[in-house]
């Protein structure tokens, strides 16, 4: 079976369930660990990683042992970057053995073809946001963000990521926009017309559950989020299925 979950946004400062939320994550890998031959990690696991390259940013521990030992076992675990968190280098591919991937994925599973991106900027209009994403991406502002100390630009970093949850908070929950009002699936319907061969598209970002057909043999699926949602999806070989994770959570 493969797995796909996406925007868990570990470490996020506005939200005062951090630990709670990864445990349940870290649960959920460790019920899926004897069945997973994949997992698909599409992105802002993290609220926010900068990554020097002698340090990264504290905590996640949980998680990162999580991964290293699914990996240990040989599961294949795949950890897209988002827009959050895509100042990763090689740290989690060497201590925890994913495979890193920062542009967009197309891969055949089992016969069926998947393309999978954490989703930001894909189809984007909004101008504000595709600044910023160029910035962030930006080589030269890479460099000069590395040479400040790393507990003022870490926490700085956390700071723009809880904001930026504010803001979206503030906004009320994220929902579907409509076909024509989704970034995502005017991208894809676009990238479907000159690669007709892709089955399923696979995206997290939007931080809502959406299965949307796009032609007889091609989906577009949005992962949800383990913000609040605690979705993924699976893959068992044959079709690809949205999934909510339910268990008791008491203790914070
Ligand atoms: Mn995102």
């Amino acid at each position: 079976m493969i797995y796909f979950l996406a925007d868990a946004h570990l470490g996020c400062r506005a939200l005062k369930s951090g630990r709670t939320r990864e445990r349940r994550l870290v649960r959920f890998l460790d019920s899926i660990k004897t069945k997973a031959s994949a997992v698909y990690l599409l992105g802002d696991m993290f609220d926010y990683w900068f990554e020097y390259k002698q340090v990264v940013p504290k905590g996640h521990v949980r998680l990162l042992g999580k991964l290293a030992e699914l990996t240990d076992r040989g599961v294949e675990v795949h950890f897209f970057v988002g827009n959050h968190d895509l100042w990763c280098r090689d740290y989690l591919a060497r201590e925890c053995g994913v495979i890193m991937h920062f542009e967009p994925y197309t891969t055949e599973i089992e016969g069926r073809v998947f393309y999978m991106a954490h989703g930001d900027g894909l189809g984007e209009t909004d101008k504000q946001f595709l600044f910023l994403r160029r910035l962030f991406h930006n080589a030269f502002a890479q460099k000069a963000f590395s040479w400040v100390h790393p507990d003022r630009s870490v926490a700085w970093g956390l700071r723009w990521a809880s904001q930026s949850r504010k803001k979206h908070e503030k906004m009320g929950p994220a929902v579907f926009e409509g076909e024509d009002k989704e970034p995502l699936i005017t991208y894809s319907k676009q990238y479907l017309a000159e690669h007709p061969d892709v089955n399923y598209f696979i995206y997290g970002h939007r931080h809502i559950q959406l299965d949307f057909p796009l032609s007889s043999d091609s989906r577009l699926l949005i992962l949800g989020d383990w913000v609040d949602k605690f979705t993924y999806a699976t893959f068992d070989g044959v079709d690809v299925a949205l999934h909510n994770y339910l268990e008791g959570e008491t203790k914070p």
